[in-house]
């Protein structure tokens, strides 16, 4: 992993330039939060080969079985204005960085899955450790299934790895070292004023998925529409049979 952090380190800027690296933990969010939250610096990456308790959204559960997976967090300190689109532009900068250092071409599926042709293959988790009026520092978790690996049965059918969807081995290092090469680039877009071109390369990513039904919950009752995009604020755009709306946050099912 060295070798492949030394030869990306000028163009990571802070990200990674602190490695903290676990054998197992129970989520390298919790270990970033915990970081983030004494004053650690931005791009402070927690990685662990095993996770005993990694988490995905709505206390749902991110399998992560030894060696078969990157399990990596950051801390990202960006503009509290531009702090919303975080969770997006971390799903473009996996696809960036599975694009360079394996070729694999990903989807990506509001808000935050990474996909390859209907497989789940990866997700975000960001979780804000402080916003402040100008500023935000965001923990921002990855993970992303690299091997085939025991899964139980009901995530089984709907996950897939890099190297099952590439039929060979990667070079994990190489795509760890190239995804946070990725996160720096696009944490420093959103910064300068970039997420109009973020959000153009997130809509491109995603284009499979749009016009596609999808189903959700408003206040216990079950609403239905189609998905037509994203818009600035990175909310899902949905036509239904009452007009347009927005969704901003919580679960929505694709079918
Ligand atoms: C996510 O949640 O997709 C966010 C996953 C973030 C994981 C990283 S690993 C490093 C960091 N530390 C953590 O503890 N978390 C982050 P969500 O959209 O809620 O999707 C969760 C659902 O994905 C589960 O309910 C399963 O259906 C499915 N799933 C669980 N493990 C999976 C896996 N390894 N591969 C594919 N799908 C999985």
């Amino acid at each position: 992993m060295a070798d492949a952090l030394a030869r990306t380190a000028a163009r990571r800027g802070g990200m990674g330039a602190r490695l903290i690296w676990y054998p197992i933990t129970t989520s390298t969010n919790d270990r970033a939060m915990e970081e983030a939250v004494s004053g650690a610096a931005h791009g402070t990456l927690v990685v662990a080969e095993c996770q005993s308790a990694g988490r995905g959204r709505l206390g749902r559960v991110w399998q992560s079985p030894s060696g078969a997976g990157l399990y990596l967090s950051v801390v990202v300190h960006l503009p509290a204005a531009v702090a919303p689109l975080l969770t997006l532009a971390a799903g473009v900068a996996v696809a960036d960085g599975l694009r360079v250092s394996t070729g694999l071409e990903v989807q990506l599926k509001w808000p935050n899955d990474i996909w390859v042709d209907g497989r789940k293959l990866g997700g975000i988790l960001a979780e804000a450790a402080a916003i402040q009026a100008e500023r935000a520092v965001v923990v921002t978790g990855i993970g992303v299934n690299l091997a085939p690996s025991a899964l139980p049965p009901d995530v089984a059918g709907r996950a897939t790895s890099i190297e099952e969807e590439l039929g060979r081995a990667v070079d994990r290092s190489l795509v760890l070292a190239e995804v946070l090469v990725a996160c720096e680039e696009r944490t420093r877009q959103l910064a300068e004023g970039g997420a109009p071109a973020m959000l153009a390369d997130w809509r491109t990513l995603a284009a499979s998925l749009m016009g596609r039904r999808v189903t959700w919950d408003r206040g216990g009752e079950a609403v239905e529409g189609q998905a037509t995009g994203i818009d600035d604020t990175g909310a899902l755009v949905v036509v239904t049979a009452g007009g347009v709306e927005r969704i901003v946050a919580g679960e929505v099912r694709w079918s």
